[in-house]
Formats: C-alpha cells, sequence, structure tokens
C-alpha cells in the first residue's frame, strides 16, 4: 500500500477538527454506498477519488471552508472513522513515548496523567493495568471490540500498525530495516535495564564495589555504541526519523531523573537531543504529558535533577 495514504488519514484529522483546509486527504476503511458517493461528488467535484479493496479515500484542492466535508459527514449515514484512543501516562516516565508517537503521527488522543505516589503507580493507575505500570492505551474506535495495551514497544508498534500505515517504521524492503528493528528494541531490551541495573548497584552497594563497577562499564560500552551511531547517522535507523528515536528519547532525557548521565563525553548522543528538540512534536507532547518538566534540561548535556523520592528510595540499604 502506498505510503501517501498515512498522510491522507492524518490530514483528514485536521480537515475534520480544523477551521480551515485548503487540500483535504480523507481515508476510511469503511467504503460509501452509492448515494453517498454522489453526495461527495456532488460537494466536492474537484477532488479525486482513490479505492483500494478495503480502502477508499478522496483528496484534491479545497476551495471553501471544511464545512461542505462536515456537511457530507451530517447529510449522510457513513461515518469518517477516527481513532478513539486514551493514553494512560504516569508522569516523569517512560509513558511520554506515546503522545509523542501519536503527536508525530498527528492522531488525535485522549490523554490522562497520573502523578506518582511517592514514586510507584497511584491506586487509579493499578485498576487501569494489574501491573499499574504506564504507558497503557486503550483503544475504543471500534466499541464492539474495545482493546487494552500496555508496553510501550507494543503500543507504537499497534499504532504505528493499525493507524498509521506504517509511518514513523521502516518497511522490510527498505534499506535499514534492521537497523530500525534493532535500534527500536535496543531502548527497552538493553540501554534502559542497563541504567536502572546501574542505579540500584549504586545504592545498594556503592560505587566502589565491583557490582557497581561492572554495571557502570556496561553503560559506558552502550553509550559508546549509541554514540557512535548518531555520530554517523542523522537518526538511529539512519536517515529518517522512526519510533526507534521516539523509544530510546525518554532515556536521555526524563529517566536521567532516575539515573544521571553527563552527555559531555557523548556529543554524538547529545546533537541527536538537540534534533529531538527541534521536533515540534516531542515539545507538544511534553507540554501536555509532563508541563511542569523542564525540556531545555532534560536536552542537556547534563540532564535534569534527580527527583528526590527516587533519591531516598536508593539510599535504602538491603
Ligand atoms: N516495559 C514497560 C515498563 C513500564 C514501566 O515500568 N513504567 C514505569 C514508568 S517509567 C511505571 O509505570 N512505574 C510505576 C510502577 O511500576 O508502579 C514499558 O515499556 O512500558
Amino acid at each position: 500500500m502506498p505510503r501517501i495514504w498515512t498522510d491522507i488519514r492524518t490530514d483528514i484529522y485536521k480537515a475534520q477538527w480544523g477551521p480551515y483546509s485548503q487540500y483535504l486527504h480523507f481515508l476510511s476503511y469503511k467504503l460509501p454506498n452509492q448515494s453517498q458517493r454522489k453526495l461527495l461528488l456532488h460537494y466536492l467535484p474537484h477532488l479525486s477519488i482513490t479505492e483500494e479493496p478495503n480502502i477508499f479515500g478522496i483528496q484534491g484542492e479545497f476551495k471553501t471552508s471544511t464545512s461542505s466535508i462536515r456537511t457530507f459527514i451530517s447529510t449522510s449515514d457513513y461515518k469518517m472513522s477516527s481513532p478513539k484512543l486514551v493514553v494512560h501516562h504516569l508522569q516523569v516516565g517512560q509513558g511520554e513515548r506515546i503522545p509523542w508517537l501519536l503527536e508525530e503521527l498527528n492522531i488525535p488522543y485522549e490523554l490522562k496523567l497520573y502523578k506518582r505516589s511517592p514514586l510507584l503507580s497511584p491506586p487509579e493507575l493499578q485498576a487501569v493495568y494489574p501491573l499499574g505500570a504506564s504507558p497503557v492505551v486503550e483503544d475504543l474506535t471500534d466499541p464492539s471490540n474495545p482493546i487494552k495495551i500496555a508496553e510501550s514497544g507494543a503500543i507504537c508498534d499497534y499504532i504505528i500498525h493499525k493507524y498509521a500505515n506504517g509511518r514513523l517504521a521502516l518497511e522490510p524492503q527498505h534499506k535499514n530495516f534492521a537497523d530500525y528493528l534493532y535500534w527500536l528494541h535496543f531502548a527497552n531490551g538493553t540501554l534502559q535495564p542497563g541504567l536502572f541495573r546501574r542505579g540500584m548497584a549504586r545504592g545498594m552497594v556503592g560505587e566502589d564495589d565491583p557490582r557497581y563497577k561492572s554495571n557502570n562499564a556496561r553503560v559506558h560500552k552502550a553509550l559508546n555504541h549509541i554514540n557512535t551511531r548518531l555520530q554517523e547517522n542523522k537518526w538511529l535507523a539512519g536517515e529518517e526519523f522512526t519510533a526507534a528515536d521516539v523509544m530510546t528519547g525518554w532515556c536521555f532525557t526524563t529517566m536521567r531523573s532516575y539515573e544521571p548521565i553527563d552527555l559531555g563525553d557523548y556529543q554524538g548522543i547529545l546533537a541527536w537531543l538537540g534534533r529531538v528538540g527541534e521536533r515540534e512534536a516531542y515539545r507538544r507532547a511534553m507540554g501536555k504529558a509532563d508541563p511542569d518538566l523542564d525540556i531545555e534540561q532534560g536536552l542537556s548535556a547534563k540532564g535534569p535533577p534527580m527527583m528526590e523520592a527516587f533519591v531516598k528510595a536508593l539510599a535504602m540499604k538491603p
């Protein structure tokens, strides 16, 4: 399926909800019937219509306000399908990945925020998901089949493939497909557990202990590895910004509130963070998900200050 469909799909959200649109893209998985088709052509005579077996799309110059579209929606029983996603995010946490992904894809969502109490999740989030961990996404698009999904990597895959036609992923035919998969999974598979292990070792046995030292050495190996990658490539998967960058972002921004890393020695990672900070979608997402966090601190070489409750927890000896 050509990638243009993704743009069609995302732009309809703007056309549907924005006040004015010059160019209309529309995509639905529901085919219109004969009379709906006629109505469409009546309101939008200059648009081209494209159909594939399970997909119907229109696109073209749209000279009037979006009221024609609104009229079409309200005068026909043809309902445009748009995702209804609820994102549960425990603040100052990796759940920020999901609003960022959704902002990048221009997919609307409802955001439910939770505060840590004082460190782990509050009972309200435990009620949403037995592990009480965030992010969690509820997909209520199809009322007959409500879906709940957790694990940030799984959620990224779910959204990308279900609602974005593969955008922000690389296709298997892409020369960097393996890079994409590798870096997509590296964040949660190696980098993040390594950082947490180092933090735990520091709190439990102290920095002079060989168990801390070996964890620290592993962390630096991983950091050098990413740094080299980002000195040679604009984004983790190569030239294109992908979900691999979204998955990794928090490890070098907000996660440094739990495990400090001075990125002064890692100029490749720092430059990449600079590019992340230039993305409007990132700033929009952070403004919604964690408005009290200082974005610039997160993107800086030194990073944000450590979270007090976590420092206290780490000081506890076994
Ligand atoms: N592997 C999971 C980890 C989820 C996770 O542990 N989230 C943390 C936020 S950084 C959390 O919810 N912690 C609070 C708790 O477990 O009570 C993912 O990628 O989503």
